[in-house]
């Protein structure tokens, strides 16, 4: 169990479209246990393996309040399973202290694969409808601010810049 350093965006490896699973074994239950590790310690309630640095099609995810409600989607597959959006402000630990509101399909069904390579489904809601497009963006080289408009994104870029710079001052004047 580890706990990865997350990557930050704008970093190329956020970018790229991800590779399917293909062999489950011992490594890749390793690797969901260490992401699920990053996401409780981080916190979040979701994490995709790009974020640390993995460009393969595998995300964790626990919305759950005690946080017991691990769920480990191996090549997931969305499908909306309604025209009817709703709009959630989201955040990401790839960008971190920057929240924003995003509209997406309010139901999605999610087809995957289990560490096992067995397949499920499941009809998401709510918070983990919103989580789980999220993170599937992630597999395929998008974060959230890239559906905002481009002025919106700029604001948003021009924030977490100055985040950084502050963050950076303030452990120059620590050290
Ligand atoms: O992918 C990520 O960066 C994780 C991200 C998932 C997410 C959150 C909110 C809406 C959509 C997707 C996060 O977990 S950001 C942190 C966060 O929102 C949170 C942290 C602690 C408790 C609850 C939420
Ligand atoms: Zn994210």
């Amino acid at each position: 169990m580890a706990i990865l350093p997350i990557v930050q965006y704008p970093d190329s490896r956020l970018s790229r479209v991800c590779e399917p699973v293909t062999e489950f074994n011992e490594d890749l239950k390793t690797l969901a246990a260490d992401m699920a590790d990053t996401m409780y310690d981080a916190p979040g309630v979701g994490l995709a393996a790009p974020q640390i640095g993995r460009c393969i099609r595998m995300v964790v995810v626990d919305i759950s309040e005690e946080k017991n409600q691990l769920k480990v989607f191996v090549n997931p597959v969305l499908t909306p399973l309604t025209e009817e959006a709703t709009t959630c402000e989201e955040g990401c630990l790839s960008l971190p202290g920057i929240y924003e509101k995003v509209e997406r399909p309010s139901r999605v069904l999610v087809k995957a694969q289990d560490l096992d390579g067995q397949p499920f489904e499941m009809e998401c809601d709510e918070l983990m409808a919103v989580c789980i497009q999220h993170e599937v963006d992630h597999l395929n080289g998008k974060v959230f601010v890239d559906h905002l408009s481009q002025l919106k994104k700029s604001r948003a870029t021009a924030k977490l810049a100055k985040r950084r710079k502050e963050e950076a001052r303030n452990a120059k004047k620590q050290a």
